[in-house]
């Protein structure tokens, strides 16, 4: 037989292979969604764990959480961008009953129902600050994203995750696709959280309404706040429903809830040098805040621009879009990227950013490249 030949018999075969492999077993996402992949999500957490080799009986007793999703329906895992709801036009908590918030209520015909099972689940380590990651691999974008963390003295081991048992610690606003980071298959969102004297358990729960028809997604993160959080496996099987009262009421406060600002669109400033630019607060949360920059030339055109915001003290900025921004003690400076740089007469652009801490309003100049 000819090489060629060969080579042709060969990718044929591997092509029926493959079609039969695909018929067989499902290896991989169904469609294209997302999950927030740190602190990774439950079933996102079991699928990047176990995905290669699911059925190894040895999962049953190293992550009895991982095993009995699996279990309960393996297409949990191998969709795990697929946690969501429609139409349920922002009244998640008239549509996801307490105790099934890991499950996004049931949803899907109930196919994430073993995400709601009480246990050890494994969780990621974090600190008090911490990005949670959010990977969209359909670039929806966001018409928001909310983020919650369980209240001091919740224990995700004991007790199913209620409403009342978190505090929503970040709201990002209105954020297309387009000003994600781009990564690969995908684009990703990484959201500040700062929290103070957490220790121990926790559940990070976050709430993605994805700008592609009413689309919201619910993803629970099991956390551990390194310091005083325990990881030791419970010693009664998992499953057990638990029969203890909830531990002891939270010690500290928790964190008033965000500040909602209006995000309607500053007025375009009138442009007196080659440029200008005006400084909007997008939304901000307790850890973070998400500010907007309109860039405007002046009576003539520009080829590129920089603006320095100066805050009060040093930013920490997360992540930029639309510009490419780097710190400086208090000063950020943001020059456009290459795309809108070029700006006709009285043109504008805008760019964005996350930064973590407290909200503070900078003082703003714009210098253009004529
Ligand atoms: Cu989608």
């Amino acid at each position: 037989m000819s090489r060629k030949r060969t080579r042709l018999l060969v990718s044929a075969l591997a092509g029926v292979l493959l079609a039969a492999l695909a018929v067989a077993l499902p290896v991989g996402p169904a469609s294209a969604h997302g999950n927030a992949i740190g602190p990774a999500s439950r079933n996102y957490s079991c699928w990047l764990r176990w995905g290669d080799k699911f059925q190894d009986p040895s999962m049953a007793t190293q992550d009895p959480m991982c095993w009995q999703a699996w279990q309960a329906d393996p297409q949990a895992m191998w969709s795990w961008n697929g946690l969501f709801r429609e139409g349920v036009a922002g009244n998640h908590q008239a549509a996801i009953p307490d105790g099934q918030l890991c499950s996004g209520g049931h949803t899907q015909n109930g196919r994430y129902n073993a995400l709601d099972t009480v246990g050890d689940w494994k969780p990621t380590t974090v600190g008090n600050n911490f990005n949670v990651q959010v990977f969209d691999q359909a670039l929806h974008g966001a018409d928001y994203l909310w983020v919650y963390v369980s209240k001091p003295g919740f224990d995700p081991r004991t007790t199913a995750l209620k409403w009342s048992d978190l505090t929503r610690v970040a709201v990002v606003g209105n954020t297309p696709a387009a000003q994600w980071n781009p990564v690969t298959g995908g684009v990703q969102l990484n959201i500040p959280v700062s929290l103070s004297g957490r220790t121990g358990r926790a559940m990070v729960y976050t709430i993605w309404q994805a700008s592609h028809l009413d689309q919201s997604y619910y993803w629970c993160s099991d956390v551990d706040f390194g310091g005083g959080g325990t990881t030791t496996p419970p010693t009664t099987p998992p499953t057990t429903a638990p029969t203890t009262a909830p531990t002891t009421a939270p010690t500290t406060p928790p964190t008033t809830a965000p500040t909602t600002v209006p995000t309607t669109a500053p007025t375009t400033p009138p442009a007196s040098g080659a440029c200008s630019a005006s400084y909007q607060l997008a939304s901000q949360w307790s850890g973070g805040f998400q500010g907007s920059v309109i860039v405007s030339a002046g009576a003539a055109a520009i080829k590129g621009w920089t603006v320095k915001l100066t805050y009060p003290s040093a930013p920490s900025i997360q992540q930029t879009w639309n510009a490419t921004s780097t710190v400086s003690g208090t000063v950020q400076t943001a020059t456009n990227s290459a795309y809108n740089g070029t700006l006709s007469a009285g043109g504008s652009t805008t760019f964005g950013f996350l930064a973590s801490g407290t909200a503070q309003t900078p003082t703003v100049t714009c210098s253009a490249t004529i």
